[in-house]
């Protein structure tokens, strides 16, 4: 199964006699993984191992905005600045684009509004792909569901399927080979108290792309046969936690399984790492933390920066020990 036979799939369903429009637009929030994604079944079509659960931070991610273009290239703008065409960013957009051009050629003026930095692990592409999957829809007046159009995310970066809603979102694997039961599904769950703070450690980009270290965790480490296990239990609490409202179970949970993820890697050969010296750092204020009885745990994602979770009672505290830090309450309308 090829990206291009699962886009003819979905857009069989698209509705019939809608014209397009002079533009399209979208907005996707970005996600933190409280179980993650590590690991793939299918590399072509982005189909994973293991199913994975996030939650939305709502004002943190991608505006995509799209017009017709009388060019010869696509022309992209990533917060106003003009994107080379030759860029792996620019290159990963118009090989996505290109599944849904068909016979007829055409460009598109792209321009992305993203208030995250690109690369460091903050999920730019869940929230890029899921955006600009949004607006295609709009600009074609596809009327697709939002199930289908995170199929379509999906294809772009596997973490695009969980940034179609707010909240919490699992993004379930499926069994089939088409791909067609693997998408994001939003839960029927809120938090209100549930707040998450960014502690950026560095926004350079990463050391190794996150499709690459997925690829050499399957094929080289000897803990990942332990990983699916993992998540089976993870899920299943993470739920339970989510129900009853047991933050402890539920950010502990989220940390297990953010430090087994990258336990995992770290086993892979050659070894992918991606904590720096101030991440460890953080790891173990945070822990010193918990033990004099502050409630605050982390998940870390393919970067160094650590994503801190807590509960808003809690904020003043951790603001006051982080100054820097950057707060999201995940429920926010
Ligand atoms: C996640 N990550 O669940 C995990 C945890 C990073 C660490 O999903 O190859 O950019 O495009 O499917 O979605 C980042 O991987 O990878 C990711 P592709 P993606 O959030």
């Amino acid at each position: 199964m090829k990206k291009i036979d699962v886009v003819a799939r979905i857009l069989e369903k698209k509705a019939k006699d809608v014209a397009q429009k002079e533009q399209g637009l979208g907005y996707a929030p970005t996600n933190v993984a409280v179980c993650k994604y590590w690991g793939k079944r299918n590399e072509e079509i982005n189909l994973p191992m293991t199913s994975s659960l996030s939650v939305a931070l709502p004002n943190k991610g991608a505006g995509t905005h799209i017009t017709w273009y009388d060019g010869v290239q696509d022309a992209i703008t990533l917060n106003g600045e003009t994107v080379d065409n030759k860029s792996g960013f620019a290159h990963r957009l118009i090989e996505f684009l290109d599944l849904f051009r068909e016979t007829r050629q055409w460009c598109l003026r792209i321009n992305i509004t993203m208030n995250l930095p690109v690369g460091a692990g903050l999920a730019s592409s869940a929230c890029g792909f899921a955006s600009l999957v949004l607006a295609l829809n709009d600009l074609f007046s596809w009327q697709l569901s939002l199930r289908d159009l995170s199929i379509l995310a999906r294809l772009g970066s596997g973490s695009a399927s969980r940034s179609m809603w707010t909240g919490f979102v699992e993004w379930v694997a499926g069994f089939q080979e088409d791909g067609m039961d693997s998408y994001g599904e939003p839960l029927p769950f809120t938090w209100p108290e549930l707040n998450i703070g960014i502690l950026s450690i560095s926004d350079k980009p990463k050391p190794i792309s996150s499709r690459e270290a997925m690829q050499r965790t399957v094929n080289s480490s000897a803990l990942y046969a332990n990983w699916p296990r993992k998540v089976t239990q993870d899920l299943i609490i993470l739920k339970q936690a989510m129900r009853s409202k047991n933050f402890p179970l539920f950010a502990g949970t989220a940390e297990s399984n953010a430090l087994s993820m990258h336990a995992t890697m770290l086993s892979s050969w050659p070894p992918i790492c991606y904590f720096l010296p101030e991440t460890i750092a953080m790891m173990h204020k945070i822990w010193e933390l918990r033990q004099n009885g502050l409630n605050v745990y982390f998940t870390e994602d393919a970067g160094p920066n650590l994503k801190l979770i807590f509960l808003e009672k809690d904020a003043k505290s951790i603001n006051e020990v982080f100054p820097h830090i950057d707060i999201v309450k995940v429920f926010e309308v």
